[in-house]
Protein backbone atom coordinates (compact mmCIF):
# COMPACT_ATOMS: atom_id res chain seq x y z
CA UNK A 1 0.00 0.00 0.00
CA UNK A 2 1.67 3.51 -1.23
CA UNK A 3 -1.41 5.57 0.32
CA UNK A 4 -4.45 5.32 1.87
CA UNK A 5 -7.51 7.60 2.98
CA UNK A 6 -6.51 10.22 5.46
CA UNK A 7 -9.40 10.75 8.40
CA UNK A 8 -12.11 8.58 9.79
CA UNK A 9 -14.37 6.79 7.19
CA UNK A 10 -18.16 7.46 7.53
CA UNK A 11 -20.03 4.33 9.84
CA UNK A 12 -21.85 2.19 8.08
CA UNK A 13 -24.40 2.68 10.85
CA UNK A 14 -27.39 5.43 10.42
CA UNK A 15 -28.13 6.91 14.00
CA UNK A 16 -30.88 8.84 15.26
CA UNK A 17 -30.38 11.21 17.50
CA UNK A 18 -33.75 12.42 18.47
CA UNK A 19 -33.64 11.77 21.59
CA UNK A 20 -30.11 12.22 22.40
CA UNK A 21 -29.21 15.65 25.17
CA UNK A 22 -26.01 16.81 24.24
CA UNK A 23 -23.78 19.44 25.92
CA UNK A 24 -21.34 21.68 24.46
CA UNK A 25 -18.52 23.44 26.95
CA UNK A 26 -16.66 25.85 24.95
CA UNK A 27 -14.03 28.44 25.48
CA UNK A 28 -14.34 31.95 24.96
CA UNK A 29 -10.31 32.31 24.05
CA UNK A 30 -9.95 32.83 20.64
CA UNK A 31 -13.82 32.83 20.37
CA UNK A 32 -14.20 33.65 16.44
CA UNK A 33 -12.34 29.94 16.01
CA UNK A 34 -14.57 28.52 18.49
CA UNK A 35 -17.73 30.05 17.28
CA UNK A 36 -17.14 28.11 13.88
CA UNK A 37 -16.12 25.00 15.27
CA UNK A 38 -19.55 25.12 17.56
CA UNK A 39 -21.52 25.95 14.52
CA UNK A 40 -20.27 23.21 12.39
CA UNK A 41 -20.90 20.71 15.20
CA UNK A 42 -24.35 21.96 16.07
CA UNK A 43 -25.38 21.94 12.61
CA UNK A 44 -24.41 18.96 11.68
CA UNK A 45 -26.66 17.03 14.91
CA UNK A 46 -29.64 18.76 14.15
CA UNK A 47 -29.13 18.48 10.17
CA UNK A 48 -27.75 14.89 9.83
CA UNK A 49 -29.01 13.54 12.59
CA UNK A 50 -31.90 15.07 13.58
CA UNK A 51 -31.06 16.15 17.43
CA UNK A 52 -33.04 18.62 18.26
CA UNK A 53 -31.81 22.17 18.71
CA UNK A 54 -33.28 22.63 22.28
CA UNK A 55 -31.76 19.26 23.82
CA UNK A 56 -28.04 21.12 22.36
CA UNK A 57 -27.09 23.01 25.79
CA UNK A 58 -24.55 25.20 24.62
CA UNK A 59 -22.34 26.45 27.70
CA UNK A 60 -19.18 28.34 27.73
CA UNK A 61 -15.93 28.76 29.61
CA UNK A 62 -12.91 31.25 29.66
CA UNK A 63 -10.66 29.25 28.93
CA UNK A 64 -9.68 25.33 27.76
CA UNK A 65 -7.77 25.35 30.98
CA UNK A 66 -11.42 25.40 32.82
CA UNK A 67 -12.85 22.89 30.26
CA UNK A 68 -12.42 19.40 32.28
CA UNK A 69 -13.94 21.14 35.55
CA UNK A 70 -17.17 22.70 33.37
CA UNK A 71 -17.77 19.34 32.09
CA UNK A 72 -17.45 17.34 35.29
CA UNK A 73 -20.07 19.91 36.88
CA UNK A 74 -22.56 20.25 34.21
CA UNK A 75 -22.38 16.32 33.91
CA UNK A 76 -23.23 16.45 37.85
CA UNK A 77 -26.06 19.24 37.50
CA UNK A 78 -27.77 17.08 34.51
CA UNK A 79 -27.65 14.08 37.01
CA UNK A 80 -29.10 15.73 39.61
CA UNK A 81 -31.84 16.97 37.44
CA UNK A 82 -34.32 14.39 35.44
CA UNK A 83 -32.69 14.49 32.23
CA UNK A 84 -28.99 13.40 31.91
CA UNK A 85 -26.57 14.48 29.15
CA UNK A 86 -26.08 11.68 26.97
CA UNK A 87 -22.97 13.01 25.26
CA UNK A 88 -20.76 16.18 26.12
CA UNK A 89 -18.06 18.01 23.12
CA UNK A 90 -15.64 20.33 25.07
CA UNK A 91 -14.66 22.61 22.19
CA UNK A 92 -11.30 25.31 22.57
CA UNK A 93 -8.72 26.08 20.71
CA UNK A 94 -5.12 26.23 22.13
CA UNK A 95 -2.31 28.00 19.55
CA UNK A 96 1.09 27.99 21.03
CA UNK A 97 3.03 30.72 21.72
CA UNK A 98 6.45 31.74 23.29
CA UNK A 99 6.39 30.17 26.62
CA UNK A 100 5.47 26.66 28.00
CA UNK A 101 1.72 27.76 28.79
CA UNK A 102 0.45 25.96 25.45
CA UNK A 103 2.49 22.77 26.98
CA UNK A 104 0.74 22.80 29.99
CA UNK A 105 -2.63 23.46 29.12
CA UNK A 106 -2.76 20.88 26.41
CA UNK A 107 -1.69 17.96 29.06
CA UNK A 108 -4.15 19.02 31.51
CA UNK A 109 -6.75 19.55 29.37
CA UNK A 110 -6.83 16.20 27.16
CA UNK A 111 -5.59 14.36 30.47
CA UNK A 112 -8.62 16.22 32.51
CA UNK A 113 -11.25 15.35 29.83
CA UNK A 114 -10.50 11.91 29.57
CA UNK A 115 -10.85 11.32 33.75
CA UNK A 116 -14.29 13.27 33.52
CA UNK A 117 -15.24 11.13 30.70
CA UNK A 118 -14.16 7.66 32.31
CA UNK A 119 -15.34 8.83 35.77
CA UNK A 120 -18.65 10.33 35.17
CA UNK A 121 -19.35 7.15 32.64
CA UNK A 122 -20.35 9.99 30.18
CA UNK A 123 -18.76 10.06 26.72
CA UNK A 124 -16.81 13.58 26.07
CA UNK A 125 -15.69 14.44 22.65
CA UNK A 126 -12.30 16.29 22.57
CA UNK A 127 -13.04 19.21 20.51
CA UNK A 128 -9.65 21.32 21.54
CA UNK A 129 -7.51 21.94 18.76
CA UNK A 130 -4.06 22.30 19.43
CA UNK A 131 -2.60 24.21 16.99
CA UNK A 132 1.37 25.30 16.22
CA UNK A 133 0.11 29.23 14.77
CA UNK A 134 -3.09 30.71 13.79
CA UNK A 135 -2.83 29.72 9.95
CA UNK A 136 -3.85 25.87 11.43
CA UNK A 137 -6.23 27.19 13.89
CA UNK A 138 -8.23 29.12 11.15
CA UNK A 139 -7.71 25.60 8.74
CA UNK A 140 -9.29 23.31 11.42
CA UNK A 141 -11.94 25.39 11.80
CA UNK A 142 -12.77 26.10 7.79
CA UNK A 143 -11.77 29.56 7.60
CA UNK A 144 -9.39 31.42 6.19
CA UNK A 145 -8.42 30.85 2.54
CA UNK A 146 -6.31 27.26 2.58
CA UNK A 147 -7.59 24.88 -0.01
CA UNK A 148 -7.59 22.14 2.24
CA UNK A 149 -9.58 23.93 5.11
CA UNK A 150 -12.15 22.09 7.35
CA UNK A 151 -14.11 22.46 9.94
CA UNK A 152 -13.19 19.70 12.32
CA UNK A 153 -16.64 20.57 14.79
CA UNK A 154 -18.37 19.03 11.86
CA UNK A 155 -16.60 15.94 12.70
CA UNK A 156 -16.95 16.27 16.55
CA UNK A 157 -20.93 16.45 16.01
CA UNK A 158 -20.66 13.35 13.63
CA UNK A 159 -18.71 11.44 16.76
CA UNK A 160 -21.03 13.02 19.55
CA UNK A 161 -23.46 11.37 18.19
CA UNK A 162 -22.35 7.96 17.36
CA UNK A 163 -21.35 8.27 20.56
CA UNK A 164 -24.51 9.40 22.44
CA UNK A 165 -26.69 6.99 20.72
CA UNK A 166 -24.28 3.70 20.94
CA UNK A 167 -23.35 4.48 24.80
CA UNK A 168 -27.47 4.56 25.42
CA UNK A 169 -27.45 0.75 23.98
CA UNK A 170 -24.41 -0.16 25.71
CA UNK A 171 -25.60 1.17 28.99
CA UNK A 172 -29.25 -0.95 28.76
CA UNK A 173 -27.10 -3.99 28.07
CA UNK A 174 -27.34 -3.93 24.10
CA UNK A 175 -24.00 -4.95 22.39
C1 LIG B 1 -3.56 31.59 29.41
C2 LIG B 1 -4.00 31.01 28.11
C3 LIG B 1 -3.14 31.05 27.01
C4 LIG B 1 -1.78 31.66 27.08
N1 LIG B 1 -3.52 30.59 25.83
C5 LIG B 1 -4.75 30.03 25.69
C6 LIG B 1 -5.18 29.50 24.44
O1 LIG B 1 -4.50 29.57 23.42
N2 LIG B 1 -6.41 28.92 24.40
C7 LIG B 1 -7.22 28.80 25.50
O2 LIG B 1 -8.31 28.22 25.39
N3 LIG B 1 -6.83 29.32 26.69
C8 LIG B 1 -5.64 29.93 26.81
N4 LIG B 1 -5.25 30.44 28.02
C9 LIG B 1 -6.21 30.49 29.14
C10 LIG B 1 -6.22 29.21 30.00
O3 LIG B 1 -6.84 28.15 29.31
C11 LIG B 1 -7.01 29.49 31.29
O4 LIG B 1 -8.26 30.04 30.98
C12 LIG B 1 -6.30 30.43 32.25
O5 LIG B 1 -5.00 29.99 32.51
C13 LIG B 1 -7.07 30.55 33.58
O6 LIG B 1 -7.15 29.28 34.23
Amino acid sequence: MTSFTKGVIPSTEKFDGSSLRVLIVHTRWNYEVVEALVRGATETMTSEYNVKAENISIQSVSGSYELPFAAQSLIKASKMGTQWFNVVICIGVLIKGSTMHFEYIAEAVSQGIMRVSLDSGVPIVFGVLTCLNDEQALERAGLGDKESKHNHGIDWGRCAVEMGVKNCKWMSGII
